[in-house]
């Protein structure tokens, strides 16, 4: 009977301290609640084959499963808690209070923390503490007894209906304290919605080139040549999505051989001419034959003339700074090389993305993309900070966890259709998809069955060098189980290895293959 009082305060009280916590969190900001700053501190010390394994298995919700694991895991523990301090009240209350002091450290940690993040963890626990004290003590008060008093009731007699109402009004003020917080910073997140729901993007000095005729063959099952920016793949760290205000947002670079340090706001970027350009995105992450790669319309300022009138130079031209690095408002951090961003590519401070304003999850107001480099060295969303800096003197976020300084995309391809262990009809089965070798573009792609010879599959039409591009083979099946496999070549000549590669720490390589009975 005790244990099942004490689960039972434990469970009231950590719902009170989650609670009170979202309230006053309105108050900071929506990303410093418990569970967010313990999530995000725990996404930071996760090491990158982890990382990889959480991407490759959840996709995008493998954030919402290491939330739901938190709230299991402090449940848990609440639970424990409560038993432990119906029979000693005081260490009971104290662990409550230390599970504050657990998100005030990982409120501390995070790359971005200010100091009012440690406030809804530290109100938490204090509420936590204080209300399991309180509870603890009802719950082996014996009947006529004194609260409080050292537990010397007979089992089975304490006053019941004396807890009962505690417990119970402490759950009814915490249930409408989190649902008061939960509306403002919903009516927030609506502030910030306006905010790009107001964005009217300008049309484009420079618009994309038309795409040429047979960008797409007609295949089911193979890839568009545009992703729809609802299924774009989404990778980043953030546990919650950053809402950026546009009205209030800046972009500072400054750093190593900038000779005017400069303060743009979004205004300031859309009244300057603009160029819409067809960029093909890909994830480092991206294992042979994975999801994290997409095409999309994006529209920006070249990042190339920004820096230029900045006063930078490229260290081809003896400028002192070879890493630019880009920071976003959660604390990211992106190294790219800077003679890379100034070669003459379309390297963007991007706003638009397949004719919208970015989304929030995409990078609203502005990101960066720089055609041919892996997204983690390139392709900084939520931008507010750029910084010339070298890559002797600044690792960035994700090189400080065992990844490559410098990643280009590696030349690669994926079959999309048929479908591993589909089960085609013997006859002509096209076998198509995708393969993209970012700025340096796709001269061949070819296909082998069961290791045999290499055949070149077609290729449609190529719409410019930083995109992929589409191909389709016609295969005469025969009855049976059969290896498909795939391989393209770049413009530079350089034939995809078929060697297996894992994508620590610059990028997966290897032939893709899918294995179909065909019947
Ligand atoms: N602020 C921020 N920007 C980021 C990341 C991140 O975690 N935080 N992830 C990068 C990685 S690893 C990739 S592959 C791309 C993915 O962009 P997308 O989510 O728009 O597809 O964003 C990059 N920009
Ligand atoms: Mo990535």
């Amino acid at each position: 009977m005790r244990a099942l009082l004490g689960g039972a305060s434990g469970l009231v009280s950590g719902f009170a301290a989650l609670a009170v916590a979202e309230l006053v969190s309105v108050a900071v900001r929506p990303e410093a609640s418990p569970v967010t700053v313990v999530g995000g501190a725990a996404v930071d010390r996760t090491p990158p084959a982890l990382k990889d394994f959480a991407v490759r298995h959840f996709g995008t919700d493998d954030k919402a499963v290491l939330q739901l694991g938190i709230v299991v895991v402090l449940a848990l523990f609440a639970l424990a808690v409560g038993v432990l301090a119906v029979r000693h009240r005081r260490t009971g209350s104290g662990v409550a209070l230390l599970f504050g002091a657990v998100g005030v450290a990982a409120a501390a940690s995070r790359p971005d923390a200010r100091w009012a993040d440690v406030l809804p963890s530290a109100a938490g626990g204090v509420v936590a503490g204080a209300l399991l004290y309180w509870l603890a003590g009802r719950a082996r008060t014996p009947l006529g007894g004194r609260p409080g008093g050292r537990g010397g009731a007979g089992a089975g007699v304490f006053d019941r209906r004396g807890f009962v109402v505690a417990a119970t009004a402490a759950a009814a003020a915490s249930a409408g304290a989190g649902a008061l917080g939960r509306q403002l910073n919903a009516d927030k997140a609506a502030a910030q919605a306006a905010s790009r729901a107001d964005t009217v993007l300008p049309r484009p000095a420079s618009p994309a080139r038309p795409l040429p005729a047979g960008v797409h063959p007609e295949v089911r099952g193979l890839s568009a040549f545009h992703t729809s920016t609802k299924d774009f793949y989404r990778v980043d760290t953030a546990l919650a999505v950053p809402r950026v205000d546009a009205s209030t947002w800046r972009l500072r670079l400054h750093g190593r051989g900038v000779r005017r340090p400069v303060a743009l706001t979004f205004q300031d970027l859309l009244g300057r001419d603009l160029v819409e350009r067809d960029i093909t995105l890909t994830c480092v992450s991206n294992e042979v034959g994975g999801p994290y790669v997409g095409t999309a319309r994006w529209l920006g300022v070249r990042l190339a003339d920004v820096l230029r009138e900045a006063g930078v130079r490229p260290p081809s031209e003896g400028g002192p700074a070879d890493q630019l690095v880009a920071r976003s408002v959660d604390g990211m951090t992106i190294g790219s090389p800077v003679e890379t961003v100034m070669d003459g590519r379309d390297a963007l401070l991007a706003v638009g993305m397949n004719g919208e304003p970015l989304p929030f999850a995409h990078g609203f107001p502005v990101r960066m993309l720089v055609p041919g480099l892996y997204g983690y060295v390139s392709a900084c969303k939520w931008l507010t900070d750029l910084e010339l800096t070298t890559f002797d003197d600044f690792d960035a976020y994700w090189v400080r966890r065992t990844w490559s300084r410098g990643a280009p995309i590696k030349t690669e391809s994926r079959i999309d259709t048929p479908r591993p262990f589909a089960s085609p009809k013997a006859g002509v089965v096209p076998v198509a998809g995708v393969a993209w070798a970012q700025h340096r573009g796709i001269s061949r792609v070819e296909v082998r069955i069961d290791g045999g010879p290499w055949h070149e599959a077609r290729l449609a039409a190529e719409a410019g060098h930083d995109t992929w591009r589409q191909w389709v083979w016609p295969w005469r099946a025969t009855p049976g189980s059969h290896t498909l496999e795939v391989r393209a070549t770049d413009r530079t000549g350089y034939t995809q290895t078929g060697q297996r590669v894992g994508t620590v720490p610059d990028g997966a390589t290897g032939w893709h293959s899918v294995v179909v009975a065909v019947t």
